[in-house]
């Protein structure tokens, strides 16, 4: 089925897992002409029946392409077995795929090699929230700022857009550095609930909303870090300081033994506390344990 006749901004798209196939919906359902392509082309025929044409070969894709050509793959080894080979010339590839900094930034170089223009994204949505902008999905952008800017308005149609700047590496460093903190609190969560599972007569329902309230309300210590790492005093507007938590996390700890729950995840991290007041900065809030991680020295 030929559905090329919108004005709307062609699509093109490589790889259809999970969220490949939720970001070719959303596209569809907003108009787009969308050709795609997948490694296994059984995947494709359900989106044919909605209106996508299907590029037989990767080559073929990628020589029809008129608009952006948007990665959505495993990783970034098979971004580049899919490529390989490729005529990039004057295409503006956009890459989805998971990356770390510097693999965004050598594949933007590689991209550049070829002639291609490279904008790097790192998707902070899970495949339903794609094309729901109420579910708060957005995608963090960075690279080539007037690739970002002439397609800006057909990369909003699955989600959100965050353009972060030019270096390619930095929407992966957002996107990774986002999922390490999320990374961080469920570990938190995990060992809340090891404290409570084994309570009669506590509802876990009722506590889980107490927690995730209680994480929300907490959140907002991520400006008073940047507020006290950009001012370079790392006591500014402290209100719960270090001495006092690590007092407090002797409390966590005994109520873990008495709950026997093994404190594994909190351990490490309330080591690091500890070690920043014997440094004597018992008045700094977390601000200062940063340092201690960086493993370059750098402050
Ligand atoms: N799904 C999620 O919740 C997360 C949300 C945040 C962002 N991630 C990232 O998105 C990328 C794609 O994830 P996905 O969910 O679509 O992943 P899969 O369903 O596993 O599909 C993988 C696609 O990649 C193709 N593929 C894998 N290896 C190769 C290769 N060597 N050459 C060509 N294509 C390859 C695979 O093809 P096939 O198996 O169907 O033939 C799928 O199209 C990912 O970076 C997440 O971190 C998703």
């Amino acid at each position: 089925m030929d559905t090329h006749t919108s004005s709307a901004n062609p699509v093109t798209l490589l790889g259809l897992g999970d969220m490949g196939t939720a970001l070719a919906r959303a596209w569809l359902a907003a108009g787009h002409p969308l050709t795609v392509w997948n490694r296994t082309p059984a995947k494709t025929a359900p989106l044919a029946a909605e209106g996508a044409r299907v590029a037989a070969t990767l080559a073929e894709a990628v020589a029809a392409a008129t608009g952006p050509v948007v990665l959505c793959l495993l990783d970034d080894a098979s971004v580049g077995e899919t490529l390989d080979g490729a005529d990039l010339s004057g295409k503006d590839l956009v890459n989805l795929t998971t990356s770390t900094p510097a693999q965004a930034r050598a594949r933007a170089r590689w991209a550049e090699e070829r002639g291609a223009r490279f904008l790097d994204g790192g998707i902070m949505a899970v495949p339903p929230m794609i094309g729901h902008p109420e579910s708060g999905g957005y995608v963090f952008y960075s690279g080539d700022r007037p690739l970002h800017e002439r397609h800006r308005a057909t990369l909003e149609v699955p989600a959100g857009a965050r353009y972060v700047g030019e270096d390619a590496g930095h929407a992966a460093l957002y996107d990774i550095a986002l999922l390490s903190a999320m990374t961080g609190m469920f570990g938190g969560v995990t060992h809340a609930f090891a404290l409570v599972r084994p309570e009669k007569d506590l509802d876990q329902a009722a506590f889980a909303t107490s927690l995730a309230e209680w994480l929300g309300a907490m959140a907002g210590i991520a400006h008073g870090i940047a507020a006290q790492l950009e001012s370079g005093d790392l006591t500014k507007g402290v209100t719960s300081n270090l001495a006092m938590m690590t007092t407090g996390n002797r409390t966590l700890l005994a109520t873990a033994r008495d709950q026997s729950v093994d404190s594994r995840l909190l351990g490490p991290f309330m080591e690091l506390m500890r070690h920043r007041v014997e440094q004597g900065h018992g008045d700094e809030g977390l601000a200062g344990l940063t340092g201690l991680l960086r493993t370059d020295g750098a402050g």
